[in-house]
């Protein structure tokens, strides 16, 4: 069966020379007639891995093809999601399925919402890719994919085409869990960096104000039902700090770029969720109150 690709980006690319690389069938979805006739123009995606550069002429199609979907990768930003599968849900076949790799929460339920006929699946991903250039591709950083549906166990039959592509990855029937538990990482770390304008490892010179945030996290987590989530959080959030303490936060270098960050699905989807509980997170809050600050400065969306 074919994998369409929709968001033709970071990771998208990633995902589709793999599969390409695989025999597997492939077509990417490309916004316009603009992007499809650059992505002609280019001849096809470059995987760049371990600084060997590789091509792949992998089809390429509209949203408007006239033809059905029956699993779709959709790799947009969070803040994207939802008007990207409104461009091609009417070609999604009833029982088609859906991998929805974005960071953070919120888009999800956003997507699967709209979508009562198809399975939407949850993709966690900590795999590291960035654009040298258009249609360009560089595997960054090596890591994993957690799949899984938080309203059907069974896992698909397809887990063994990943197997062949060589994308490391493992079905979750825990995925919210992880989701979770990676947005609580990304809280307590990311906005820090920016406002503090450092690499990951600048955090410890901040300590308490990450313990801090650890622990609101922490009760959140407990609060929304995922005490698994919060289980250890400051110590996992310090070894990252020190894992990663030469990179620069995915939220920090989106600010640095001047591009759109993810806030909503993140520090601010922590925050309404404590709302919605009843929770007090006056660091948590003030925190999200400090980053709009910045990101307004700077002529960023706040959302
Ligand atoms: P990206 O910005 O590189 O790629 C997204 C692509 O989607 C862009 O090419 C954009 O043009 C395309 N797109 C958006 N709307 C579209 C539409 N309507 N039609 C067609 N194309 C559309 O993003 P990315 O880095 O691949 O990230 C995707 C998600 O994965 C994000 O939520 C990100 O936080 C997460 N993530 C990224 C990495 C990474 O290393 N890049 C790692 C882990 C998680
Ligand atoms: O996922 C991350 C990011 O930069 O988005 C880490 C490295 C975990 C920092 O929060």
């Amino acid at each position: 069966m074919t994998w369409h690709i929709l968001g033709a980006g970071s990771l998208g690319s990633l995902w589709a020379a793999r599969l390409a690389r695989a025999g597997l069938p492939v077509r990417l979805i490309l916004r316009n007639p603009q992007r499809l006739e650059a992505y002609h123009q280019a001849g096809g995606l470059t995987l760049i891995e371990a600084g060997l550069a590789q091509h792949y002429a992998i089809p390429a199609e509209l949203p408007q093809t006239d033809t059905p979907i029956h699993r779709l990768l959709l790799a947009c930003k969070a803040y994207d999601a939802q008007s990207a599968v409104a461009t091609i849900a009417e070609r999604l076949t009833p029982g088609a399925e859906l991998l929805l790799l974005q960071n953070g929460l919120g888009s999800q339920d956003e997507v699967a919402q709209r979508l009562p006929r198809q399975r939407c699946l949850f993709v966690s991903s900590t795999e590291g890719a960035f654009r040298p250039a258009d249609f360009q591709v560089v595997f960054a950083g090596n890591g994993h994919n957690w799949l899984g549906d938080p309203s059907d166990p069974q896992q698909p039959t397809w887990l063994d085409e990943l197997q062949r592509a060589a994308i490391a990855h493992q079905w979750s029937p825990d995925i919210l869990t992880r989701l979770w538990r990676k947005l609580a990482l990304n809280c307590a770390i990311n906005p820090l960096t920016v406002l503090h304008d450092c690499r990951n490892g600048g955090l410890t010179e901040h300590p308490a104000e990450v313990a801090t945030l650890c622990a609101e996290l922490g009760e959140l987590l407990q609060r929304c039902g995922q005490p698994a989530a919060a289980e250890n959080l400051h110590e996992e959030v310090q070894r990252v700090i020190s894992a990663t303490a030469a990179n620069y936060s995915s939220m920090h270098q989106d600010v640095a770029q001047g591009r759109r960050t993810e806030i909503s699905y993140l520090l601010g989807y922590a925050c309404a969720a404590a709302q919605r509980h009843q929770l007090h997170v006056p660091h948590l809050q003030h925190l999200q109150q400090r980053l709009l600050r910045h990101l307004d400065d700077r002529g960023l969306p706040l959302n």
